[in-house]
């Protein structure tokens, strides 16, 4: 037996009295938008017949996501993160900026105040022993070829685990995170540690939800990376690595393939003493373009709340000031 009581007038006339539309305060924004939500869920409940035990066992699954702040995580495993990169490239393509290293998504795990260097920076703490060193370099360039010096690149990886500084609490402050200012040829390098790829924790409420669809919650080794200068358009963007298992896999919808990068091994001695380093290394090149605007919105990153990202920061983002 199943009721249908979603398009009553009594269900109607409810849906506009929790929205607060009979109300002078709040906020319009919300109020249409929270109508339009609450009005597609109780539909739902109705179509799909949902049970008393169905629907407290998911208030049940929201509150463990939140205690454990994992809406972060879910989100891009739910391909929120994608459909808005989606949404911005469309933007992008209708505003006629085309051109530049494509973006992707941030991902939950970026932290603010990263220390910063020209040119070149070590970002591993060298304490672990299972990471291949990594020579990560590049050059950043205009759409015309131009080399883009005193770019900000800021860069935030995995260790050999999979776990990140500051979330992974064994490591050391801003292990694996670095801003490099490019140089006068537009260059940054990076001694690192190949990162391994991620894993959300088995039995966490991402998990279960990915479970529950028949889905792994597994990404491939990647690096992260925010991009800008004055001038252009700020780019927020991730390599990944070739040949992992997940790299065409990835359960965060992240992989381009014009961001597919090679990782090439090397034990050439010269190679190795010209980069003064102490034994084999792999390398990864990943150049990038940067598209041209003049719009002070444009050039910085979009507002989020971000770990240890200060309220002048917030503020000056705001603003449209561009930070370099
Ligand atoms: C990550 O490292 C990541 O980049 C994303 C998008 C989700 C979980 C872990
Ligand atoms: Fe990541």
């Amino acid at each position: 037996m199943t009721v249908k009581i979603f398009d009553t007038p009594e269900v109607q006339d409810f849906l506009t009295t929790v929205a607060g539309f009979d109300q002078d305060g709040g906020n319009e924004r919300t109020k249409q938008i929270m109508h339009r939500l609450l009005s597609d869920l109780y539909r739902l409940i109705d179509d799909f017949d949902v049970s008393e035990e169905e629907y407290w066992s998911a208030v049940n699954l929201l509150n463990a996501l939140g205690s454990q702040t994992q809406f972060g995580l879910l989100s891009p495993g739910l391909g929120f993160d994608h459909y808005l990169d989606m949404r911005q490239d469309a933007i992008d393509a209708e505003a006629k900026r085309s051109g530049g290293t494509p973006r992707t998504i941030e991902g939950p795990l970026y932290v603010a105040g990263a220390p910063q260097a020209e040119g070149f920076a070590r970002m591993d703490d060298g304490q672990d022993t299972d990471g291949e060193t990594m020579w990560l370099t590049g050059q950043v360039r205009d759409v015309e070829g131009n080399p883009v010096a005193g770019a900000k690149v800021e860069i935030w990886h995995a260790n050999s685990k999979g776990g990140y500084s500051f979330f992974d609490q064994t490591q050391s402050e801003y292990n694996l995170r670095r801003t490099i200012l490019t140089d006068s040829e537009g260059r940054y390098t990076a001694r690192s540690i190949i990162p391994s790829g991620y894993g959300v924790p088995v039995g966490a409420p991402t998990d279960v939800v990915l479970k529950a669809l028949g889905r792994h919650g597994e990404r491939p080794a990647h690096i992260h990376y925010f991009v800008s200068a004055p001038g252009h358009q700020h780019l927020t963007t991730q390599i990944n690595l070739a040949g992992d298992p997940y790299t065409f896999d990835d359960f965060a919808f992240a992989t381009r393939e014009e961001l597919v990068v090679p990782a090439r091994r090397s034990e050439d001695a010269a190679e190795i003493a010209s980069r003064q380093l102490d034994g084999p290394f792999a390398e990864v090149v990943f150049d990038v373009e940067l598209a041209k605007t003049d719009a002070p919105e444009l050039q910085v990153r979009h507002k989020r709340p971000r770990a240890m990202e200060d309220e002048q920061d917030q503020a000056s983002q705001l603003a449209g000031t561009a930070r370099v």
